[in-house]
């Protein structure tokens, strides 16, 4: 299977190329804020059974880019389909979010088995099939998965969570078991990833959207060395696939990801200053982010002068425009055009 050169504005920046101005995509750019995902959305009750759809799943992938013409398309899809796919039980309430059957004790780690992600993840690979095919060669398809530790979190708290006290407990109090549980989501994610560039993504995301919950001592274990162990194993698999690290919230920490041979760009949220990752990061990999998603509701001027700060600021160096994290429902479809016009008629001065 080969897969395709780096075309296009997004993978060339991700390889190194400099263009007038930064591409842009925005996480969960696929969504609730637009109307015509409401509208597919609501011929299926089930939100993991829309996941695996793949003829929906491609429209609802297609639909922002159609709209807003970003460089990049992400699959659509979630990061509880692992969980899911390994054989603990989830589900999607209405209105609430994501729901696990919690796992309370490391016997229950035998329930769950790699085996199944081929057959069970199938209408996912499928989907980026078509979606690979429908896009303009010049959009690049990004696959993504959660990234162990975010995903544990979810598997042990059983839902999202204030403070994720449940999860701590365990990898405090039982380092040992709760490092078997992260191995085994090491290994699950890799394969996923790898059936994702087989099936034709571009380049992957891994979310650790979680992560800043964790002290600053307790990062590189079970946030960095689980992402990095990823990186290696996709790379044995893939060599030339790009990979984006996103480690949300962990502040100055950064630091210990900026780590060009093991990740291609470094995804940064809105609590990094725009000033201090141009010069303590941008010098060493290439950066993606972070315009407060708070910022595209509010829109305007407000929005107008915040995206041209962060493109003054890191719009010089490899950069690919985003937000600081996902798009929220009550976003106005609007505001986003006018976000994609800024950053395409940015002009650069001196830096
Ligand atoms: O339609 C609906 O009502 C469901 C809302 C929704 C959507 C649109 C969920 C439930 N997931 C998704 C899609 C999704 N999730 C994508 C698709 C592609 C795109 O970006 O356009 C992606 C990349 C995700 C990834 C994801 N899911 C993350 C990591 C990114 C992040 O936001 O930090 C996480 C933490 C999840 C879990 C999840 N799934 C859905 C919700 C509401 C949540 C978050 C719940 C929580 O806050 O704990």
């Amino acid at each position: 299977m080969s897969r395709q050169k780096a075309e296009g504005k997004f993978l060339q920046t991700l390889a190194g190329t400099r263009f007038p101005t930064p591409p842009i995509w925005l996480m969960r750019q696929a969504g609730r804020y637009l109307p015509e995902y409401r509208a597919v959305r609501a011929t299926t009750k089930s939100f993991l059974e829309f996941c695996y759809t793949p003829d929906k799943a491609i429209e609802v992938t297609l639909q922002p880019i159609r709209r807003f013409g970003f460089d990049a398309a992400i699959i659509f899809s979630d990061i509880l389909v692992v969980p899911d796919a390994l054989g603990q039980k989830v589900w999607f309430e209405e209105g609430e979010g994501p729901k696990l059957e919690a796992l309370t004790d490391p016997s229950q780690f035998g329930r769950l088995s790699r085996a199944r992600i081929a057959d069970h993840l199938a209408p996912v690979y499928e989907a980026i099939r078509q979606t690979r095919a429908a896009l303009p060669p010049e959009t690049a398809l990004l696959g993504f998965a959660g990234a162990p530790f975010t995903l544990a979190c979810y598997m042990i708290e059983g839902s999202g969570s204030k403070d994720f006290a449940k999860v701590k407990t365990w990898a405090y109090s039982h380092p040992e078991s709760f490092g078997l549980l992260i191995d085994l989501l090491v290994e699950a994610v890799v394969d996923h990833l790898a059936y994702q560039v087989e099936a034709g993504v571009n380049g992957v995301q891994l979310f650790d959207s979680w992560a800043g919950v964790l002290p600053e001592e307790q990062l590189f274990h079970w946030s960095l060395d689980p992402m990095m162990r990823i990186a290696k194993g996709l790379r044995e698999r893939h060599p030339e696939v790009p990979i984006i690290a996103f480690p949300r919230a962990v502040g100055p920490a950064m630091l210990m990801y900026r780590r060009p041979d093991t990740f291609s760009a470094l995804s940064i949220d809105t609590g990094i200053g725009a000033h201090w990752a141009a010069k303590e990061l941008q010098p060493h990999i290439c950066l993606q982010g972070n315009l407060d998603p708070i910022m595209l509701v509010a829109g305007g001027q407000a929005m107008e002068r915040e995206a041209m700060r962060i493109l003054d600021k890191l719009g010089h160096g490899p950069f690919v425009f985003n937000l600081g994290h996902g798009v929220v429902p009550q976003t106005p479809p609007d505001n986003v055009a006018h976000l994609v016009e800024i950053v395409r008629n940015w002009k650069p001065g001196a830096p």
